[in-house]
Parts: structure tokens; sequence; C-alpha cells
């Protein structure tokens, strides 16, 4: 049993309710993309309350909002829990937002229960975890873990425009992230509240996971060149068509994502520069992705698509670069994920263990620290939609077992 009482599930849903009215009411569902003006407002709410709840605050150059509660040994490295706030385009009211505001509860429960833990604990929201349209991902938790170099700040979007500029034009200062950097001397273990995204602690009726391993993602970019032509005279069998080219290769991303187990593949999006219908498109830029949690497996997704490109090329006359960026699985620590199961039984329930197709900081956050991560169902497994839903009970489970582990953490 815990020494803790239980979460404030309403003050929890209040605060997932007013960050779910800091959105971009031009896009659809709930929409706080990474250094948007809502994207500011949510960080400065997230602030206040830190600020409310006694907490020693700071907003760090890249927009990581950083509360913390002193612990009586102040010569013990932190503890820290936290998400993000921001979303995708188009997403829903839980994804991160669960894990930050369900964070400051944890923060509220200590001081309801009058626990004073020994380390001293830090409250995160992350900033930007749902990367930006130069397609960087998990950047303040990679700022923080001092991963977040020129090249990923030097990204570009379609237009040319740097994530630097995307963060500055957003208030923020690019060019101090060094100082977002954390010792991890000062830092002892992570731990992550999150929705999971997928089906299957639905399916298995469970009410708690805990994460084994974050999958890997092999991210792509397939550049086509054909010939532009007359879309009149110009007989079938001689075209070089770079969009009939990517449309094959986007069935064959499809085809090759199925092909193992817990294996995913997904085109974000075809573009070309001559989108007519009275002439042969030259280029074609097909940009995806492939996941899975098992590394091996990954790379075998890679080779199926190097190896089908080519063919495609022979078929279409077309020539074609494939470029990846690949991030490996990584697998959460043993020991804090054992410490999180027990939490979990502690406070009445028993977790599954299941693995994340979505990533998180606790990536980042894993290259620092231990790391763990605790998941509370997703309706019908959907999630980056309006659709996203999460049961304020099983939110409440959740936030009881992660103030658990971290008094559990507290004490080992
Ligand atoms: O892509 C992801 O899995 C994360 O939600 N950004
Ligand atoms: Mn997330
Ligand atoms: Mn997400
Ligand atoms: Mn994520």
């Amino acid at each position: 049993m815990s020494a803790l009482n239980s979460a404030d599930t309403q003050w929890v849903s209040d605060g997932i309710a007013h960050l779910s009215t800091l959105v971009d009411s031009d896009l659809p569902g709930w929409s706080r993309t990474g250094f948007s003006e809502q994207d500011a407002a949510a960080r400065d709410w997230i602030h206040g309350q830190m600020r409310a709840l006694g907490l020693s605050v700071s907003t760090d150059p890249v927009g990581n909002v950083i509360g913390r509660l002193d612990g009586q040994d102040p010569n013990a490295p932190d503890i820290v829990i936290g998400s993000h706030s921001d979303t995708v385009p188009g997403g829903g009211r839980f994804d991160g937002i669960v894990g930050v505001v369900g964070a400051l509860e944890v923060i509220r429960m200590l001081q309801r229960s009058d626990v004073r833990l020994r380390h001293g604990l830090r409250v995160v929201d992350f900033s930007n975890e749902e990367g930006n349209p130069q397609g960087v991902k998990l950047v303040g938790s990679r700022a923080v873990a001092g991963t977040l170099g020129a090249q990923a700040l030097g990204a570009t979007d379609d237009e040319g425009r740097t994530l630097a500029e995307l963060m500055a034009a957003g208030g923020r200062s690019p060019e101090h992230v060094a100082s977002a950097r954390w010792d991890r001397r000062d830092v002892a273990a992570y731990l992550e509240l999150h929705i999971e995204q997928g089906p299957h602690l639905e399916e298995a009726g469970a009410s708690v996971g805990v994460v084994t391993r974050v999958c890997g993602i092999s991210t792509f970019a397939l550049e086509v060149q054909g010939r532009r032509d007359h879309a009149g005279t110009t007989p079938m069998a001689t075209r070089a068509d770079a969009l009939c080219c990517a449309a094959d290769a986007v069935l064959a991303v499809q085809r090759i994502g199925a092909s193992g187990t817990d294996t995913v593949g997904t085109v974000g999006a075809v573009t070309t520069s001559s989108p007519l219908t009275n002439t042969i498109s030259e280029d074609a830029r097909v940009t995806g992705e492939f996941r899975s949690p098992d590394e091996r497996q990954l790379h075998e997704l890679q080779r199926a698509l190097a190896q089908t490109v080519p063919e495609l090329d022979a078929r279409h006359r077309t020539r074609s670069e494939l470029m990846w960026k690949t991030d490996v699985p990584v697998v959460m620590d043993e020991a804090l994920s054992n410490l999180a199961i027990a939490a979990a039984t502690n406070v009445g329930h028993q977790a599954l263990r299941v693995y994340s197709g979505a990533t998180h900081d606790s990536v980042e956050m894993s290259a620092m620290m231990p790391s763990a991560m605790i998941f509370v169902p997703s309706r019908a497994g959907r999630s980056h939609c309006p659709e996203e839903w999460t049961d304020l009970v099983d939110i409440g489970h959740g936030v009881d077992v992660l103030a658990e582990a971290v008094r559990l953490r507290d004490q080992a």
C-alpha cells in the first residue's frame, strides 16, 4: 500500500481541459505545435502552475519548462518526471499532456501527504517533442542531453527556413542551446507517464503498462529523377515519369512495413516540383519512415526498400537516391521498470509490459540516466488524431503509479 493518497483526478482533468483551450483554432483537432504562440502560452501556464506549487522554476533557451522541489539531501541527484505539452498538427488532448499535468499532480500528492523526499524532484515540460517542418524530433530533451547540435539547428523546411529560425520566431534562443544541457551527475532517474497511443493495453484489459523498449525509427527521403515531357504526345512505353515511380515506392513501403513482427512503414508525403497534368513529372520526393522495436528487423526493412528502388528505376526509366536517418530502439532500464511494476502493485494494479511504437523524450533521457515509462490505455489504440482519448480514471491510476514509483525510487 502506498503512503501517498490518491491523485486528485478533477485537478488533473481541469489542467488537461485548460491546455486543450490553448490551441490553433485554424487547424483540426487540438493543435499546439512547437514554438507556436499557443505553445508559448501553454508553457507560460505550466510555468505559473509550477510557481504556484512552490517549485523553483526556469524556462531554458529552447523552451523546456523545469520546476524543482528541493529534497532533504542537497547532495542527492534529482529524480526527474515529465513529458511534453506540444502536439502534432491535428493532434489530440492527451499525448504528452497527461505526463506533464500528471507530474504536477505528483508534486501536489507529495505535499498533501506531507511526504518529503530525500532527492530533489524535477518536473519537466520538454519543448517540441513532436518535431517540426524541419524534421527534428525530441528538440527539448535533445538539448538537455546535449545532442541538439548545429546540424539539427540548421535543418531546413521546404521553404529553406532553419529550425533555429523557427525557434527564434517562437521567442526561444537557440544560440544558447549549450546552456540547456544538464550535468548527468545532477540527475538519478527519469520516469515518464504517457498514453500508450496503441491498442495493446486495451486489448489485454490492462489498466497500466510499463514500457520494455521504445521503437527504433528509420526516416527516409527518396528523390526520384524522371524526364519532363509532353503529357499528350509521349507514348506510355517511353516515359520516365517520376511520380509513377514514387507511387510504386509508396506501395512498396506499405508492403515492406507489414513484412516483420511489430514493424510498421508509413509515407508522409509525395511532392513534385511540376504538379501539372499536361507535363510528365521530372522529379518526385517521397518522405516516410519505418519503425520496429527490434534493431535487426529495422535494418531488414531498410535493406528491403534499398533493394526495391533499383527495380522501380528500371521499370520507370528513372534515377533515384535514397537517404536515411536512423534512431535505433532504446531499451528502458530494467531495475527502474521493475520498480515501476512494484509501484503499480502497491497501488492495486497489475502492470503489463509493452513496447512503445511511439518515440518519447525518455529516449534522450535514457542516454543520461536510468529511464522508465508508465503507460495508460488509449481508446481503440488511437492517437495523433482528434479522436485520441484516455479515460480520466485510467489517467488517475497512471498518476498514482508515477507518484508511488517516485516514492519507491527515492527510498532505493
Ligand atoms: O513520432 C512519435 O512517435 C512521437 O509521437 N513524436
Ligand atoms: Mn508523446
Ligand atoms: Mn506524439
Ligand atoms: Mn512521443
